[in-house]
């Protein structure tokens, strides 16, 4: 990093804080451990599957004394998509191990778990670490999303570890990565290889949490840039007053994003997935529930508006996740005969043929953008990416339709005027500087993985517990990741997964939201956060996710 600029250049200074104990004692603590657990599901099965590190009590720390621990190797990936704040967990991770035994050496493996299997790595040094404190995004290391699965890879990531006399490993990923991570430690200990391995929860999506991680670390920035780009445009949207901002925000299926963003902001709508697949809410409905928003709106004056839309909706409109499953499988059953069609128009009309009645009639009431979209280019698993798919061009184009009809019925003077700007916001927020709350919550994360190390512990995810709270009541310590675990069907295989967490209609985050949503939609209440403040007020600077605050209140 040749230039960097005077914000980055202040913020190399700022110090996260640690919870207590770790303040107090670094990373030489004693370890308190809990009654023996079990995991979410499946006992028995997940029992079966990890043998050596089911069952394993929940630790928390409490001060310890320095003692002597001998120089060791360890080796650090960061895995899966970007998120604010992988930096500092290994620049907490570097510290703590250095504080337990200056000789220690941190290895960087490069591009995620593939640099962990083509031995791809870095010897982090202090002056590397130093530049890259408090920045966001991955690039001190680079992440992949190389899947860590097979015998053969944990037989490679051994062999590498050895290579190097590296005795212990930190994944730093979402559920699937760490979901690998208890399955390599679980190899590790089978083989007796004496190689430990650590998890640290990561991921924008804030759906890596549960009773025991109260968040993945990066939700927080990435919901605070988001909400500062929807309170931009809020603004912008209440100058003009012409415009309909349709806007879709990332996070995979679950729709935390969405919510966070929506209680930051006050939007005129916000869809929430979760609720449309438990209320069975078909695509017309809201689409008609949209239009009838934008209607009222126009009638009251107010011809313009913000809506929000997760990621991950399509999947979780009933009659679109149907017709996604059946239209997978019927271009693999039919792949060379749909390759060989020679435009779009006949694989449309080959596909709504193939599909029964029901589904045909769904698929050919799309935009002819969507219907493209639908039938482009499969993952590796022959699935349709559906972040791909452009969800808040579908409900424009649907409501334009709708309109068009009601426009039609009404007189010239009471038109209702419909001009919109679609957006989509996800990597705007992934590499962002961390906020304070996710500086401190990484770096403490990472120091966290350390001192679980040094306590010997493998099969463990660093957790930093009531984080509501100001770090000093913060808790530290380690859940087993077999805990987290239960048996899911993937790609039509039953297997065993970290379980994870959507949207809960129960939850007080839906909840707050719901009870305000019929206001917001009338009137213009929009709220404008601005931007990321790391210097000054505490109420400014340190205040954690409104979804978090609500759910441990
Ligand atoms: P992780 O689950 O790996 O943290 O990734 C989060 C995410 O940002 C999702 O919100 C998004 O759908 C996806 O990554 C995009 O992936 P890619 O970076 O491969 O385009």
């Amino acid at each position: 990093m040749s230039k960097i600029s005077a914000l980055q250049k202040a913020r190399s200074q700022y110090v996260p804080k640690l919870p207590a104990v770790l303040k107090q004692c670094g990373p030489f603590v004693t370890i308190q451990e809990g009654a023996a657990t079990k995991s979410v599901a499946d006992q028995k099965a997940i029992k079966a599957l990890y043998p050596d590190t089911y069952g394993l009590p929940v630790v928390t720390f409490a001060p310890g004394a320095k003692g002597p621990s001998a120089a060791r190797k360890v080796g650090v990936i960061l895995s899966g998509g970007q998120a604010p704040g992988g930096h500092n967990v290994i620049a907490g991770l570097f510290d703590a191990l250095k504080a337990l035994n200056p000789d220690n050496e941190l290895f960087g493996f490069l591009g995620g778990p593939s640099g962990l299997l083509e031995d791809k790595y870095l010897n982090l040094s202090a002056e590397l670490v130093d530049q890259y404190r408090n920045t966001g995004g991955f690039d001190m290391i680079c992440s992949g999303r190389t899947k860590l699965e097979t015998e053969e890879q944990f037989a490679k990531v051994a062999q590498n570890c050895k290579k190097h006399s590296i005795t212990a490993v930190v994944i730093i990923g979402g559920d699937d990565s760490n979901t690998n991570a208890c399955t390599l430690a679980q190899y590790l200990l089978t083989k007796k290889t004496g190689i430990q391995v650590i998890g640290c929860p990561k991921t924008i999506d804030g759906d890596l949490k549960n009773d025991w991680i109260e968040v993945s670390f990066g939700f927080d920035t990435a919901t605070k840039v988001y909400s500062e780009l929807i309170g931009n445009i809020m603004r912008d949207a209440n100058s003009a007053r012409k415009y309909w901002h349709f806007i879709k925000l990332m996070g995979r299926s679950a729709s935390h994003i969405a919510l966070e963003c929506a209680l930051q902001t006050h939007p005129n709508a916000c869809l929430i997935s979760e609720e449309v697949a438990a209320k069975n809410i078909s695509l017309q409905e809201i689409v008609q529930k949209l239009t009838r928003l934008v209607v009222n709106r126009a009638d009251n004056k107010l011809n313009f508006g913000v809506v929000l839309i997760p990621e991950g909706l399509i999947e979780f409109i009933p009659e679109i996740k149907l017709l996604i499953a059946q239209l997978n499988d019927l271009l693999a059953e039919h792949a060379d005969e749909f390759a060989a069609l020679p435009d779009l128009h006949r694989k449309i009309a080959f596909v709504a043929d193939k599909l029964g009645q029901k589904l045909a009639a769904v698929f050919t009431s799309l935009p002819e953008s969507i219907q493209a979209q639908l039938l482009g280019d499969r993952d590796p698993f022959g699935n349709v990416q559906v972040s791909k798919i452009e969800t808040e061009k579908l409900l424009i184009e649907m409501i334009e339709r709708k309109l068009a009809r009601i426009n039609a019925r009404r007189e010239k003077k009471a038109q209702v005027k419909f001009s919109t700007q679609a957006h989509f916001f996800g990597y705007e927020g992934r590499c962002a500087a961390p906020s304070n709350f996710d500086a401190d919550y990484c770096y403490s994360l990472g120091y966290t993985a350390a001192a679980l190390l040094g306590a010997g512990k493998t099969g463990y995810m660093a957790s930093v517990s009531n984080i509501s709270q100001s770090a000093d009541e913060w808790v530290a310590g380690g859940i087993p990741l077999t805990m987290m675990m239960n048996i899911e069907r993937r790609h039509g295989k039953d297997v065993p997964v970290i379980r994870k967490a959507l949207v809960e209609l129960s939850a007080r985050p839906f909840r707050e939201f719901a009870s305000h949503r019929n206001t917001w939609a009338r009137g213009v209440d929009f709220v404008y956060p601005g931007p990321i403040q790391y210097f000054g007020p505490k109420a400014v600077c340190d205040q954690a996710s409104i979804t978090l605050r609500l759910e441990q209140k």
